[in-house]
């Protein structure tokens, strides 16, 4: 297999592959929905990126944010997941942006169906940036790959240091670790280093952002980084 690396789903954190049983059937059932996704999305030139976190880590304010700092250069449009109620896209309308609510009716986490149900409805023309922000659960949407260029995991300041070598899965399928609420760090005992070696204890290849939406502070390295990878997807697509 040499540098290969196992789809999402089938990653866990000793390096081994799940056994063959009824759960790896339907997950390999949703891997070739999220490769089909993943080859409309290279073929339409847009960047697919799943946010994943906690309950409350802070994704919509930080959709919320990023929309309004970017929405006159990029398209953006954004899916996001619930288990009920479309409170978070409505927030996501208020300040602009173009949100669709995928509302699971009770499931923990968003599946690469549901993603390509709802990109059927959507108008994808000209979009630059597919944000998902999937249900707020730092387990179950960590074994669903849904067609996304990065993953990234938020995990804010208020919830604890400890997270990446207790939802292991979580950092190790993921390219970033953002952590969120920033502005909240001088009041917690919360070690920014900590967290930091112990996401990449998990996985050596993550790369870290710290920010806040409230004060803003990292969001400009936020979009520099969302720039950066923007243009590597374009460029992708001019010379395919
Ligand atoms: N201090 C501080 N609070 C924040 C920040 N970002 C978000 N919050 C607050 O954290 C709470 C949860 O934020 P949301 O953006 O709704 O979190 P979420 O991850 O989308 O939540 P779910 O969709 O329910 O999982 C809200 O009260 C926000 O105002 C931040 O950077 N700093
Ligand atoms: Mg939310």
């Amino acid at each position: 297999m040499g540098n290969v690396k196992a789809p999402k789903s089938s990653r866990n954190s000793r390096g081994t592959v799940a056994c063959d049983n009824t759960t790896m059937h339907l997950l390999q059932a949703n891997d070739f929905v999220a490769e089909t996704i993943r080859k409309r999305m290279a073929d339409n030139g847009i960047l697919m990126i799943n946010i994943v976190s906690s309950a409350g880590s802070g994704k919509t304010t930080l959709m919320q944010e990023t929309v309004k700092r970017l929405k006159d250069k990029y398209n953006i449009a954004i899916l996001v997941g619930d288990l009920e109620t479309e409170r978070d896209a409505d927030r996501i309308k208020e300040v602009g942006g173009n949100a669709l609510q995928i509302v699971t009716g009770g499931i923990c986490h968003l599946e690469a169906q549901m993603i390509w149900q709802a990109i059927e409805g959507m108008n994808l023309e000209g979009v630059d940036i597919l944000f998902v922000e999937n249900v707020g659960n730092l387990v179950c949407p960590a074994s669903f790959d849904l067609g996304e260029d990065y993953r990234i995991t938020l995990i804010s300041t208020t919830e604890g240091d400890d997270k990446p070598k207790k939802y292991p899965k979580m950092f190790l399928t993921s390219e970033m670790m953002v952590v969120s609420k920033a502005d909240l760090l001088p009041y917690l005992p919360f070690s920014l280093e900590l967290v930091t070696k112990d996401a990449m204890d998990v996985n050596p290849d993550i790369e870290v952002l710290s920010l806040s939406s409230t004060s803003g502070e990292g969001l400009d390295e936020w979009c520099e980084w969302l720039a950066t990878k923007v243009k590597e997807k374009t460029t992708a697509k001019a010379v395919s």
